[in-house]
């Protein structure tokens, strides 16, 4: 912990790297956790184009699902920690997998979003692009422009990463010293490749997790914990 903490302190360009573990504490499931928790589907079963063509209805079902979950959570002491982290200007920005929002609701001002969120909305006819404040209310939502279906604003399978937060993710990561990678499990390509193009770099990388990922071998120094502990108690050894 004080070497993780020594490392962030002598930092000049520090980022953080998060996936849906530094949300399970506020309730909202990981993907591996998943398993099964929405009648028995595999969020990769749902998160693709194909199955929202197929089946517009249960894809929104299953999105609205998850806006629920994410509306009524609450930043944990997780997301506190990296927002007081961006605060003190130990860490310049988070790229995070999570389409939760909850960073943003944490107070971090510089989330890039490689996966979208849960609070866009796109027209699938028109392109037009909505931003929410709560889970849709009638399944499936319409575009008040075109009347043509509106889809979640989040990146599917077999759909390319949004291009601006991709670039400036990796530039991000080129310019990094220090990585602090949290709660993923780093198999979802192309963004656990970001960790590994810092360290080509010779970024150091930390991770936090409550047990080993594919990322672990590359990292330099693992905390092994709830992120809502262990990155409390890493603010702790800050100042
Ligand atoms: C694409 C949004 C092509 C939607 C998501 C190379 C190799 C292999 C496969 C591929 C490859 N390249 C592409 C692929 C295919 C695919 C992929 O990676 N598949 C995987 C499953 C093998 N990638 C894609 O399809 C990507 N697109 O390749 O397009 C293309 C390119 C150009 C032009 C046309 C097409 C798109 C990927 C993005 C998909 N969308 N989310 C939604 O959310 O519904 S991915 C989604 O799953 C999440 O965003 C996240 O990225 C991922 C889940 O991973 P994690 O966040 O890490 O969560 P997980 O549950 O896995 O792990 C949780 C971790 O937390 C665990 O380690 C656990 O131990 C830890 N933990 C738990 N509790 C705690 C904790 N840690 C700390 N504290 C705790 N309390
Ligand atoms: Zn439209």
């Amino acid at each position: 912990m004080k070497e993780a903490a020594e490392l962030l302190k002598k930092s000049k360009h520090a980022v953080v790297f998060t996936g849906a573990g530094i949300s399970a504490e506020s309730g909202v499931p990981t993907f591996r956790g998943f398993g099964g928790l929405w009648k028995n589907y595999k969020p990769e079963e749902l998160a693709t184009p194909e199955a929202f063509s197929r089946d517009p209805i249960l894809v929104w079902q299953f999105y609205r699902w998850r806006q629920e979950i994410a509306y009524k959570a609450n930043p944990n002491p997780g997301h506190l920690a990296i927002a007081k982290m961006e605060s003190m200007g130990v860490v310049k920005a988070v790229i995070t997998q999570n389409v939760d929002g909850l960073h943003q609701r944490a107070g971090n001002k510089h989330v890039i979003e490689l996966h979208g969120s849960l609070w866009r909305l796109r027209c699938v006819g028109c392109g037009a692009v909505f931003q929410i404040e709560k889970p849709v209310d009638e399944v499936p939502p319409r575009c008040e422009s075109c009347g043509s279906l509106l889809r979640p604003g989040v990146v599917w399978f077999g759909e390319p990463l949004p291009q601006r937060e991709y670039s400036i993710a990796i530039e991000l990561m080129e310019k990094s010293d220090v990585v602090l990678v949290v709660g993923t499990s780093g198999l979802v390509y192309p963004a656990a490749y970001l960790p590994q193009l810092a360290k080509e770099k010779g970024a150091k990388l930390i991770e936090v997790n409550v047990e080993e990922s594919a990322l672990t071998p590359l990292v330099d120094i693992f905390l092994k914990g709830p992120a809502g502990e262990v990155l409390p108690k890493l603010v702790e050894e800050l100042p």
